[in-house]
């Protein structure tokens, strides 16, 4: 027998050995890996720096932050409010950058320039080794779609300039608690060690996702009104429990959860039922005859129902700034003790301090996006050809930018 005749039976051999044992997806795997460096299917050369072009707030820019923090990828944002976006859009629109006049959007170092919350976190999943394996693809995308179904859901709810304490209950209980169980089903079981996270053994971009729509669920089931009982909605989702305290005890997730970085939670309407009612103030007589029936009071009182003593502990008072949370464990930074919000170790690890901000630096000063390390000059960019004109213009863009450096 010829040598090539030998070397294409033994081929033919191999190949039927790998087709009937199953293992084609685990070297498909394996040779992905091998020739791209990174896991996941059709992976992507890495973006560099990233401007994320959202408002100041969570929304839809959260998952693409979190995966930015897991990945380490340095990103400043736009922070737009709004009284910045709607210039910020006219000009998005015109320069062909906010495709859809919406965003999130990114820019990134690399010349990437895209929208769409979803694709964007999964092309950040993919440059950063965090997406799927090719024969999960049509899994992580039917994840991912559902989250978006959930996500507006969730919207019509919040963005009802009604939206009252009854209707966020009635989400709860006869829709969100319906989709979280639908969730729960497919959640991974961490006992049983099948598989860590949703869609892998590894942790992919969909993870991000999930994560993040079970949090705005928590927020929404947690809001602090006097007289009305937080609910637990993972009270009977188990697993979805668990994967939500695992995917939140991630140490880079762990410290971005509880940075300045992360905008505070905020719905559009307080509900109708947390519009404090306006108290006539007493008159002075009344106000002094108040006053000494307050001193008289025993010592010894019955406690006020948990919710009550809490409401009189912190007031709610308007936010100024949406960045700015007035929880002192969301927003160390924001709190009124400003001496501790990094502990010695995190003072003294450059990480936790933007260089470009700091007051020794000479070169402070805002939009720096051009002078940060370009290491992937040679990415191909996302653009259709007749836009790429447009890419000179976001240096001009940057100038104005805020940064958040990881
Ligand atoms: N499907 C889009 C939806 C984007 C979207 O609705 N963006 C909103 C903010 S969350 C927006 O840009 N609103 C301002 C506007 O439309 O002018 C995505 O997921 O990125």
């Amino acid at each position: 027998m010829s040598d090539f005749l030998q070397f294409a039976v033994v081929l033919a051999a191999a190949l039927a050995v790998v087709y009937y044992t199953g293992h084609g997806p685990f070297l498909l795997r394996k040779t992905t890996e091998i020739v791209y460096g990174k896991p996941g299917c059709a992976p992507v050369p890495a973006i560099g720096n990233v401007t994320l072009h959202y408002f100041a707030a969570r929304g839809r820019g959260e998952p693409i932050r979190m995966i930015l923090e897991e990945a380490k990828i340095f990103y400043n944002e736009t922070g737009f409010t709004k009284d910045t976006w709607p210039e910020a859009k006219a000009k998005g629109i015109e320069e062909g950058l906010y495709t859809f006049g919406q965003v999130p959007a990114i820019t990134t170092s690399s010349g990437v320039q895209m929208v769409q919350s979803q694709a964007i976190t999964h092309y950040i999943g993919r440059s950063t080794g965090m997406e799927c394996n090719c024969e999960d693809l049509h899994f992580c995308e039917a994840v991912a779609l559902a989250v978006e179904d959930i996500a507006q859901k969730f919207g019509k709810v919040v963005y009802d300039p009604e939206f009252t304490i009854k209707s966020r209950n009635d989400y709860l209980k006869d829709t969100a608690s319906v989709w979280l169980g639908y969730l729960e089903k497919i959640a991974p079981c961490l006992e049983a060690k099948d598989k860590a996270f949703f869609a892998s053994e590894r942790l992919t971009w969909v993870d991000f996702l999930v994560f993040n729509i079970i949090d705005v669920h928590i927020e929404l089931a947690q809001v602090k009104i006097a007289g009305v009982a937080p609910i637990n909605i993972l009270e009977n989702h188990p697993k979805l429990s668990a994967f939500y305290s695992k995917f939140k005890a991630r140490p880079k997730i762990a410290v971005y959860l509880e940075s300045s970085r992360r905008p505070a939670f905020n719905l559009p309407y307080p509900p109708k039922a947390a519009i404090p009612q306006q108290k006539a103030a007493p008159a002075p007589a009344a106000a002094a005859e108040q006053q000494k029936k307050q001193q008289q009071v025993p010592k010894k009182q019955a406690a006020p129902p948990a919710a009550a003593q809490q409401q009189a502990k912190k007031p709610e008072t308007p936010r100024q700034n949406p960045r700015r949370s007035n929880h002192p464990r969301r927003n160390p930074r924001h709190s009124n003790n400003n001496s501790n919000h990094l502990n010695q170790s995190q003072h003294n690890n450059p990480r936790y301090h933007n260089p470009l901000r700091s007051k020794r630096n000479p070169q402070h000063r805002l939009g720096k996006l051009s002078k940060l390390p370009n290491r992937h000059h040679h990415s191909p960019s996302l653009l259709p050809r007749h836009l790429e004109k447009n890419k000179k213009n976001l240096k001009s863009k940057h100038a104005n930018l805020r940064e958040y450096w990881v």
